[in-house]
């Protein structure tokens, strides 16, 4: 989650601070272009060559076990973190499709809140407008043209209209009217959340916001992906989820989820999209973090002692070389689709499915 604390000369120089600035993108710039400063990615975890081997003839690196257990693909664990379970490849393309597209559409509609919430309130049908080339204007502005300075207060937004505009036109004159553009705004999305609403100014759930129970289909998924993970006997109850929107440059800062109240129970964390680096680290932001890549399609589950270790994402690849998103472009193909390419094929989404109480 996106704690925010203080990035203090102290905290810059933790074994998980030097590991993000190690992953961290940072750009050669040439007279021409931007280029990626090139990274050593030697010590990244890749489990999807560690399954090819392990599908081939059974072996595993040192570090590595496959859990012993009835589900339909190889889990593997890492030995220095109990409770921590990788699963490449758990999602087929077709679910991946899918969850892109409910994370662009459904997913962000009131009232479930995103990001944009506290300066916009709630909006509406966000990828539906970005892609018709709309604009959000604030509505008083619309209705009082005239007047040259609007007063907005930005941590109230009950008092202020923003409305979807076909395009901002000459009598929206630039100074009579605060607007931005719906493609700004899809780019700004950075995380919307499911079922019981998380408040991040308090850094709890807050259980008298409004909410939607999480759609049938999205628990049935958790589920059945928590399984592996869940003391015995019992069933993964899905009551929240964050969805995270990452684009170009965007990170994840080192954090732990610790507002869940039975951290016996795993956090289900699906990757889409372009691949990322995440760091797992220890109980101190003094621990060496592990970093390993994450794929579209791979699921995470952090449960028991892996709940008290530090994670993060300091890098996704947008690039088409590294990116790895080819399946999901096979996919994507129809015209219907082609937003949510355009969208996915710069952008990461992660969704972490947590049990609260
Ligand atoms: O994006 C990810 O894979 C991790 C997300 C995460 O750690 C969080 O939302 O707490």
């Amino acid at each position: 989650m996106y704690a925010s604390e203080a990035i203090t000369e102290e905290s810059e120089r933790t074994a998980f601070r030097k590991a993000e600035k190690k992953y961290k993108i940072y750009y050669d710039n040439t007279k021409k272009r931007k280029i990626p400063r090139p990274v050593d990615l030697s010590e990244v975890i890749d489990f999807k060559s560690i399954l090819d081997k392990y599908d081939c003839n059974g072996e595993l690196m040192e570090g590595v076990s496959a859990l012993n257990c009835d589900f339909d693909r190889p889990i593997f664990c890492l030995e220095s973190r109990p409770g921590f379970y990788f699963i490449p490849g758990a999602l087929s393309v077709e679910d991946q499709c899918q969850w892109i597209r409910e994370s662009l559409t459904s997913f962000p509609q009131p009232p479930n809140r995103t990001n944009h919430n506290a300066i916009y309130g709630p909006i509406e049908d966000l990828f539906i407008a970005a892609n018709k080339g709309k604009v959000l204007i604030l509505e008083e502005s619309l209705l009082d043209s005239n007047r040259s300075e609007i007063n907005v207060n930005q941590n109230d937004v009950s008092t202020s209209q923003w409305k979807f505009s076909e395009e901002l036109d000459e009598s929206h004159g630039k100074d009579a009217c605060k607007s931005t553009s719906a493609s700004v705004l899809l780019r700004k999305l950075r995380w919307s959340t499911l079922g019981l609403q998380f408040d991040w100014s308090k850094r709890n759930y807050n259980v008298s916001l409004p909410h939607k129970k999480i759609p049938d289909a999205l628990c049935q998924l958790a589920k059945r992906m928590a399984a592996p993970a869940m003391p015995c006997g019992e069933e993964f109850q899905p009551e929240a989820a964050i969805v995270n929107y990452f684009g170009l440059a965007d990170m994840l800062g080192g954090h732990l989820d610790d507002m869940e109240k039975d951290w016996s129970k795993p956090i289900v964390s699906m990757s889409l999209g372009c691949k990322a680096i995440f760091l797992l680290g220890g109980k101190s932001r003094e621990d060496p973090p592990v970093a390993m890549f994450l794929r579209s399609g791979d699921v995470v589950l952090m449960a028991g002692e892996a709940r008290e270790c530090f994670h993060g994402v300091p890098r996704i690849f947008t690039d088409a070389e590294n990116g790895e998103i080819s399946p999901l472009e096979c996919h994507f193909s129809g015209e219907d689709d082609l937003s949510y390419l355009n969208y996915i094929r710069t952008s990461r989404i992660n969704i972490n499915i947590r049990q609260v109480f």
